[in-house]
């Protein structure tokens, strides 16, 4: 659902001049330091790009999901690390108190995220708890009017700089599976809580990644959200959503991709013309031009569906297992077009080819889409 279109182009034409003006010049240097410049980072709090998603009421623009994949695949023009500073406030650190918090939670935190002054992240996965996250280790013993937290979070996106982290720990150690698992809120600060070193990665540099240590970490029975037991169905319903997010941003990319591609062919002179009069780089130029067009016509159906109340969970998860395994393969045919000079670092296209197979990975592998997807269809079928 668009609210207000002139409204939205406005955003839209501002996230677009920020793109191209300030983030594309700093991508090199965003991946050679492994750092967001601060001034970036600032900038970024003041056009509000931390709060897209908070509701109006708690400082945020509160864009409906439609709104958001539009902006998504805005901002997913440049480095995909760009967008994951401000990604989990937008969507799966903050996720769970805007749908399951008590009114106290959101006052205290929402605002917070909108403007950037806090950031979140979100603490599912385990060193032994990866896809089958509902077998995850932490454990939350209540003594008293306190929660005690033990365990260790892994590969969590912005743990290293979060303000707050909602953690998924188990509650009740006799029930083994989903239902043991409540949802917290729970502050840097907090006695016990420590973050472990950052994580080198394949790609996707600047955005920071490490493990979150609990040793006895006190968290009150006021920053559970939602009731005992409910937290893996909130974390379920926080990835439905950031699994369609991700599939706009993979579209972005891919435009991106598809761009530099076209760019490099039409100067780029082999057999006496450039190569993108080749016959043979133009069907992979049409060939990602349709996956990426396909995959944004799935996303912003899907938001559309899901604004108008619908359950979207199989829809985001094909959109995600689609427009990942595309932007995979766009990235891969981006290459190509590139010849040698694909291979070099100086092309923005070598380091794209490594950011975008994080997509295929997180928030659900492929594996874990087409699991959601089937077991969905034979759940309706009964
Ligand atoms: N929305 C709301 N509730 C949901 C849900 C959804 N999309 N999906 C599952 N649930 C609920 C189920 O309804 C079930 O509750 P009931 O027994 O009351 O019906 C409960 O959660 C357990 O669901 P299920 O039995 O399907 O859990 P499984 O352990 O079999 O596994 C998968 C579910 C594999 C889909 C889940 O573990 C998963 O998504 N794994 C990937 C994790 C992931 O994405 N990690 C990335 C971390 S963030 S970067």
């Amino acid at each position: 659902m668009i609210r207000d279109q002139e409204t939205l182009n406005q955003l839209i034409d501002m996230i677009e001049r920020f793109v191209r003006e300030r983030l594309v010049p700093a991508e090199q240097k965003l991946a050679d330091e492994a750092k967001l410049p601060d001034d970036i980072l600032q900038e970024m709090k003041a056009l509000g790009l931390f709060g897209l998603t908070i509701p109006e009421e708690y400082g945020g623009l509160g864009l409906t999901m439609e709104e958001e994949i539009l902006v998504a695949i805005a901002l997913g023009r440049t480095s995909p690390a760009f967008r994951s500073i401000m990604g989990t406030n937008n969507g799966i650190g903050s996720a769970a108190i805007v749908f399951n918090g008590t009114e106290e939670q959101k006052q205290k935190y929402l605002p917070k995220y909108a403007s950037g002054e806090w950031i979140s992240c979100f603490c599912l996965t385990e060193p032994d708890a990866g896809s089958d996250a509902a077998s995850l280790k932490t454990t939350a013993r209540l003594e008293g009017d306190v929660y005690l937290l033990n365990g260790t979070k892994r590969y969590i996106t912005n743990a290293a700089v979060a303000d707050t982290f909602n953690v998924m720990a188990r509650t009740n150690p006799d029930i083994k599976g989903a239902h043991g698992i409540s949802s917290f809120i729970v502050e840097r600060g907090t006695p016990g809580l420590s973050t472990g070193a950052i994580d080198k990665k394949m790609g996707q540099a600047g955005s920071l990644t490490c493990d979150v240590i609990f040793e006895d970490c006190p968290v009150t029975a006021k920053n559970i959200i939602g009731e005992e037991g409910e937290g893996f169905s909130t974390a379920m319903k926080v990835l439905d959503r950031g699994r369609l997010h991700l599939a706009g941003v993979s579209v972005g990319v891919a435009e991106r991709l598809i761009s530099d591609a076209l760019e490099y062919a039409m100067q780029r002179k082999q057999f006496g013309k450039p190569i993108a009069e080749q016959q043979l780089i133009q069907a992979m130029f049409a060939d990602s031009k349709t996956e990426s067009f396909a995959a944004k016509c799935m996303a912003l159906e899907t938001a559309r569906m899901r604004d108008q109340g619908k359950n979207v969970s199989t829809e985001s998860a094909a959109c995600k297992l689609f427009a990942t395994e595309m932007v995979g393969r766009v990235a891969d045919r981006a290459v190509q077009i590139h010849g040698g000079a694909g291979y070099m670092a100086e092309y923005a296209v070598e380091r794209f080819y490594r950011d975008v197979r994080l997509f295929r990975l997180y928030e659900g592998t492929s594996q874990i889409q087409q699991l959601v997807i089937a077991r969905n269809m034979i759940k309706d079928a009964k």
